[in-house]
């Protein structure tokens, strides 16, 4: 299904009185403050989340999965419910495929769907945590890191052929999650492990080509409890070191202990000039993947903090790749994108709230009261009006959400799909 431009515009009209006096309050207000309201709507307008070709449907834990109705099956499916979303909020321009669970099948025609809903391809992911069917080796214990050559080998030969696809669908870059690593004491070389990723990975470097970026994703645990070897931001940074100039640290918010500082990684990574990538979700405990500012939003607002600092300071660092990398168990998987979607503009908003001058005077003095005050004046500044009115501007709905339950999108997904249709993915 797509809507229809004059469907949004319609209900646009009904909110847009309400909206004008929001939007002319709080413009008056930041003036004052010395802000720039047009620039920063302009900012929103402009800012960009892929959403990864997984996580449209319902997710699942290790105990049960609960589908959710009228989820996308095939690709083609999961592209139109891109463009539903990107529709509504102008902000989801993008899919980031999974291979291979989303393997196209006609390339031209793939990319003509994409085209007429306005969505790019974003990075690649490949996938050495499950065995294929047909595969002559199993990534039981381990894919880049293995032990045995001819794993390795053939963990490398499937990134090539995710980096053969992508580059038919016009993606840059490559994201390289690895389960690899240890249950049990003794059962791993820590070195040889980190040794054998390190040569794997220059391996697929080889093959990428010259306008393509490498993204290294890290993770503590899980599935492995008690080593994994890409475990930190430290061990994905030294292998990106290895590999070259186009190879950068991916942060996903899920994938740190608790209370780790993560926007000091972001900090640190963006200094040197090597964070490539973004997933974002909330966590309570792990990889949680809820949805983007539910558990921690102060949190979200100091690493956009971070963000911000970095893209405006370190003209080293390349521009970043973000993308929601979050899964949905009992809520409307579209309806959860698109909290997911208004909650990262919302900390980008905060962030740019933020009066960097004189934060930099007061830390220069030592006034460490008046540093929290400006962070959480930012925080405390309700922005919604400026992503709405960034909406409107750029032709999506003002309230996403309330749109798709007027529209009653999802009935018509399982009335065109079905009740049983099961979406691939995680
Ligand atoms: C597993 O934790 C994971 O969610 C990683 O974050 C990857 O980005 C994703 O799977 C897809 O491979
Ligand atoms: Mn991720």
């Amino acid at each position: 299904m797509q809507l229809k431009k004059q469907q949004i515009a319609d209900f646009n009209k009904t909110k847009t009185k309400e909206l004008n006096s929001q939007v002319e309050f709080l413009g008056n207000y930041l003036d004052k403050s010395g802000v720039n309201t047009n620039e920063i709507i302009q900012k929103l307008a402009d800012f960009q989340v892929a959403i990864p070709s997984w996580a449209l449907g319902a997710g699942g834990t290790r105990f049960g999965r609960f589908s959710y109705g009228g989820e996308p099956a095939t690709l083609e499916q999961k592209i139109d419910d891109i463009g539903i979303l990107h529709q509504l909020t102008q902000t989801a321009g993008a899919i980031s495929l999974h291979i291979p669970w989303d393997i196209p099948k006609d390339y031209k025609a793939i990319k003509e769907r994409a085209d007429n809903h306005h969505i790019i391809f974003d990075a690649v992911n490949s996938n050495t945590f499950q065995d294929q069917p047909n595969a002559k080796e199993t990534y039981k214990y381990g894919s880049l890191s293995n032990v045995n050559k001819a794993v390795r080998e053939q963990a490398i030969a499937h990134n090539n052929q995710v980096i053969k696809i992508g580059k038919k669908l016009g993606s840059k870059s490559i994201t390289v999650w690895l389960a690899d690593g240890s249950n049990f004491p003794g059962q791993n070389n820590f070195q040889k492990a980190l040794q054998n990723t390190q040569n794997s990975l220059q391996e697929i470097y080889k093959t990428l080509p010259s306008d393509w970026k490498m993204f290294i994703e890290y993770k503590p645990y899980e599935p492995n409890f008690y080593s994994t070897v890409i475990r930190d931001w430290g061990t994905s940074l030294l292998l990106a070191e290895a590999c070259g100039d186009k190879a950068y640290t991916l942060v996903d918010l899920g994938h740190h202990l608790p209370n780790t500082n993560i926007e000091q990684i972001v900090a640190t990574l963006m200094l040197k000039g090597k964070l490539g990538g973004f997933h974002f979700n909330d966590s309570k405990y792990g990889d949680d993947d809820l949805t983007v500012g539910s558990i921690k939003p102060y949190v979200l607002f100091l690493i956009f903090n971070e963000l911000v600092y970095g893209m405006e300071n370190n003209t080293n660092n390349p521009d970043l790749a973000w993308m929601i990398d979050a899964s949905h168990n009992v809520k409307d998987p579209l309806e959860d994108l698109l909290q997911s979607l208004d909650a990262i503009l919302i900390a980008y908003a905060q962030a740019l709230l933020v009066n960097q001058a004189e934060l930099r005077q007061a830390q220069q003095e030592n006034d460490v009261t008046k540093c929290q005050e400006i962070l959480q004046n930012a925080y405390r500044t309700d922005v919604r009006p400026l992503i709405k009115q960034a909406r409107l501007q750029t032709g999506g709905a003002i309230n996403p959400i309330a749109a798709f339950r007027q529209f009653e999108i999802r009935k018509t997904l399982i009335k065109e799909r079905g009740l049983h249709n099961v979406a691939t993915g995680l």
